[in-house]
């Protein structure tokens, strides 16, 4: 006769020896760090440990399509259903210490022993969640997208790229994250604003308010206006008596930093043992751990409002 475990959250996982002897196992991976290794259809997640028991859960599973790898490349959810050929959680005890290594050649190595097997039967789910990691500050460029409009998709130069994705917000060639640190007397929350016209410098296209344009105040032409400047080394777009101004052509480009963080749940987990009476374990909802995706560099293209994003991976 099968015996039934039914838990939520599970903290502990017992089984039974063939002897009769009950040995408890820690089921709580300490760490939600999940491992992964996979090809362009075959996907595996799993975390081991080896402190008290060695013992090492994973989930298998095979993309509809064939990508690159299991990675949303979006918010949003992925959602893969259990089969028991080749959409499987499989939690493993074994005789010795268990490698990273181990899910991931095609076979698996002689040692350490599998002492218990348990395996997911048709019926579970399992989500993906991802979620962007830099999702307060898009950009990295200090100012908090919450700040920088992107609600309403608030463009202050108009090149196209919402204040919230654009590294340089007044479109004058000096980076955001440089202007926003640039000491003045006057500020407007707490953001320097050197010409003290109530527009703070990161935001205004002509910071000394002198009439040419900050980014016209570029005297060796090189798309930084920060480095030209007197004895004193105040920089001519910061000094109204200097007024002389040059035709730029360009813009710095606009390249941001991504990542997604990907929490993994699994609905009706239903776990049976694979040697003996069959024991099984249920778990309503259970957190199997997450994974955060390689940083992309992606470069924003200036557009006249149209989408117009180019990936280019590190
Ligand atoms: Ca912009
Ligand atoms: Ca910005
Ligand atoms: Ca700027
Ligand atoms: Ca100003």
């Amino acid at each position: 006769m099968k015996k039934y475990v039914s838990l939520v959250f599970a903290a502990l996982l017992l089984s039974s020896c063939n002897d009769g002897e009950i040995i408890v196992t820690d089921f709580n991976f300490d760490d939600p760090q999940l491992n992964w290794c996979g090809d362009t259809q075959s996907q595996v997640l799993y975390k081991l440990n080896n402190t008290g028991v060695n013992e090492a859960i994973a989930l298998r599973f095979e993309l509809d399509t064939p990508n690159e790898q299991f990675f949303l490349k979006e918010e949003g959810q992925l959602e893969i259903s259990l089969n028991e050929t080749t959409n499987q959680v499989i939690y493993r005890v074994f005789d010795g210490e268990v490698q990273k290594s181990y899910f991931c050649n095609e076979i698996p190595p002689v040692s350490p022993k599998v002492t218990e097997e348990y395996r997911s039967t048709t019926g579970g789910e399992v989500v993906i969640t991802s979620t962007l990691s830099n999702a307060t500050d898009h950009d990295g460029d200090g100012v908090p997208s919450a700040d920088e409009g992107i609600e309403s998709g608030l463009d202050t130069d108009g090149d196209g790229i919402p204040d919230y994705q654009d590294v340089d917000d007044d479109g004058d060639n000096i980076l955001t994250r440089v202007e926003r640190e640039i000491e003045a007397e006057n500020t407007v929350n707490t953001y320097g604003d050197s010409d003290n016209d109530g527009i703070p410098d990161y935001l205004d296209a002509d910071d000394d308010n002198d009439g040419v344009p900050t980014r016209n105040e570029d005297w060796n032409l090189n798309l930084n206006p920060a480095d030209d400047q007197n004895e004193e080394g105040l920089a001519h777009y910061l000094n109204p008596d200097i007024t002389d101004s040059f035709t730029v052509e360009g813009v710095r480009e606009n390249r941001i930093s991504r990542s997604f963080r990907y929490l993994v749940t699994i609905n009706n987990l239903t776990l049976v043992n694979q040697g003996g009476d069959g024991e099984q374990i249920r778990l309503q909802d259970y957190e199997l751990g997450v994974i955060t995706s390689p940083t992309e560099n992606i470069l924003i293209e200036p557009t006249d409002g149209e989408e117009n994003e180019e990936e280019d991976n590190q």
